[in-house]
């Protein structure tokens, strides 16, 4: 009888989410701030729209739609509901002629907040060399203590040599630790906290207190740097191991089941020189919190530094033996960004000189469409936002043209894009890029404030969170229909019926294959470079 009961029960729920994944009205599940732009994206032939409050079922608003507007890659046609007029705290619906009603949305100034935690939260969940716990929904996500064994000095001469590489956050769905990704991971993380500090601060993780005194975001980032200072080659040289991986990936088991050995590997440059970009920025982000941790810090960014300018070639990393995730990358644009975070640092010319000159090389390119294989834009926003005195006007004034032109693409592809999606290109992790081009836009709104920029990081937001082709959102645990097969070794092994909580996945290599199967990791992982700038978006929309 039980049984049968918990049956009907699922086949309600399964009928449910089906209901969702086909509605024809989509738009940000979260819901809205009152005085944020709304709209909805409608996919069926209507030319007005009403919006109703959900408990009372009156008429709150009503407006005409924009459209149809075809769209090639998924084949639709659209119409465009805009109710921004609407600014009024509560729970509404949106109702088509056809009375045809949307699932409910808020509107009010918290929206963010709780999306903000539970995203932020899954660094901490992603932990390794510690057991962790958090709750979501009423159910526990824990697992005990792994990798207390990390790692082995096998592959840089010294075979059955341990020392402590614990710690950090294991990378994705898998559970190495590469440094390269670590690095563009951090150095978002970072500018997140450099420029939304008093809106995060806010906002408490519900995390343990692994580092006393610091605000629950600091400690979690220090976490992370902590493991980093440990790549670092104990020979004093300075050089930095590409990564601390198992020689193969290891199956779908809980963490603290993975034993096999776990290595230092070789250095590579772009490593060592991501390595100096997020000890330089931890050095004067911690700072004012833990000044023996900052000097610490610079000190390590300085030796890897120096290292470096007497290492000027490329060293690439090469896998060997190796199966598990390679982050292999050239280092021009790493080396770029160490330069521009060690100026901001320590204003010290010689980082001034070494990032113009390198910035002038590139032509002070910026990109739209970046990723861990290229931070070229990490360097250029720190160059760009600093307020030190001495930069070259011609580099300064390239640069921030270049950022405002892109910024603008980045605009005009979204509102050309039925879905508001600002990124034109699908491939493996392009989830994780549609939330970075928001660090382009408020780059740009910096230098030349425009509510554009914010509406269209707002639109990119709304587009990771309901408004697409799938009607459903990309981050497991949060907003409508969310994936529940994420490729995610802890999810697949607990358990849970429900995935570890607050993860981006990946997303489809075309405008319609997404699928939310665990065994597709080039579209269903989990990955800490696609959740940093999620962070940082859903840090933006706060204030
Ligand atoms: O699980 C691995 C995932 O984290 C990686 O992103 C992906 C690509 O490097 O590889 C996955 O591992 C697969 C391996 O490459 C091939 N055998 C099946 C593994 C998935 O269980
Ligand atoms: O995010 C990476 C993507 O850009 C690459 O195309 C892909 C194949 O090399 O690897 C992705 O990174 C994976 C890494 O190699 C291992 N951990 C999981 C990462 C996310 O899938
Ligand atoms: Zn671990």
């Amino acid at each position: 009888m039980k049984k049968n009961w918990l049956i009907f029960l699922l086949s309600i729920s399964c009928l449910e989410a089906y209901a969702q994944n086909t509605s024809n009205v989509r738009f940000n599940s979260l819901g809205f701030v009152p005085q944020q732009m709304k709209e909805a994206t409608i996919i069926k032939k209507c030319d007005s729209f009403v919006v109703k409050d959900a408990a009372t079922h009156e008429m709150v608003f009503a407006g005409k739609t924009r459209g149809p507007i075809f769209q090639q890659d998924v084949n639709q046609e659209a119409w465009i509901a805009d109710f921004s007029a609407f600014t009024n705290r509560g729970n509404y619906y949106i109702e088509l002629p056809d009375g045809e009603k949307s699932t409910v949305f808020p509107v009010n100034e918290n929206v963010y907040h709780e999306p903000f935690e539970t995203v932020m939260r899954g660094f901490y969940l992603w932990r390794c060399g510690t057991d962790v716990h958090g709750k979501h929904n009423g159910e526990i996500f824990s697992h005990a203590a792994c990798h207390l064994d990390d790692g082995y000095d096998d592959y840089l001469g010294n075979k059955g040599f341990k020392r402590d590489g614990t710690g950090g956050w294991h990378d994705a769905g898998d559970y190495g630790k590469y440094v390269v990704n670590a690095g563009i991971t951090l150095g978002i993380l970072f500018m997140a906290w450099e420029h939304f500090q008093p809106d995060i601060e806010k906002i408490s993780l519900d995390i343990p207190d692994t580092a006393p005194k610091l605000p629950d975001y600091l400690k979690e980032l220090k976490w992370e740097t902590d493991w980093i200072l440990k790549m670092q080659y104990p020979d004093g040289s300075g050089r930095v191991s590409h990564k601390l991986t198992r020689v193969e990936f290891a199956p779908f088991i809980m963490p603290e089941e993975d034993k096999e050995k776990r290595y230092f590997t070789e250095w590579s440059s772009a490593a060592t020189a991501d390595f100096v970009a997020i000890t330089a920025m931890a050095a004067r982000i911690f700072a004012p919190f833990d000044k023996a941790f900052s000097e610490k810090c610079l000190k390590a960014a300085r030796l890897s530094y120096q290292y470096l300018k007497a290492h000027p070639e490329n060293k690439p990393f090469v896998q060997g033996d190796f199966k598990t995730g390679g982050y292999q990358t050239s280092d021009e644009d790493d080396r770029l960004w160490a330069a521009a975070e060690m100026w901001q640092t320590t204003g010290e010319e010689e980082f001034l000189k070494d990032f113009e000159k390198r910035a002038s090389k590139m032509n002070c390119r910026i990109d739209e469409d970046w990723d861990w294989g290229n931070v070229s834009n990490l360097g250029m926003f720190t160059y760009s936002l600093c307020e030190r005195k001495g930069k070259n006007k011609n580099v300064e004034q390239t640069i921030r043209q270049n950022i405002i032109a892109v910024a603008q693409k980045i605009v005009n592809n979204a509102q050309k894009d039925i879905y508001r999606r600002p990124l034109k290109r699908y491939y493996w992790g392009c989830n994780g890029t549609v939330a970075r081009q928001t660090i382009n836009l408020f780059v740009a709104d910096c230098l030349n404030s425009d509510k554009v920029y914010k509406e269209t990081a707002s639109d990119a937001v709304a587009h990771l969170f309901g408004r697409n082709y799938y009607n459903r959102s990309y981050v497991t645990g949060i907003g409508i229909n969310p994936p529940m097969h994420p490729h995610d070794r802890r999810s697949g092994a607990d358990k849970n019926r429900a995935p570890w909580p607050g993860y981006l996945v990946g997303g489809g290599h075309t405008a319609t294959d997404w699928v939310d199967e665990q065994n597709d990791y080039a579209r269903n992982e989990i990955a800490i470079n696609w959740q940093a700038p999620l962070v940082f978006a859903l840090g933006w929309m706060l204030k």
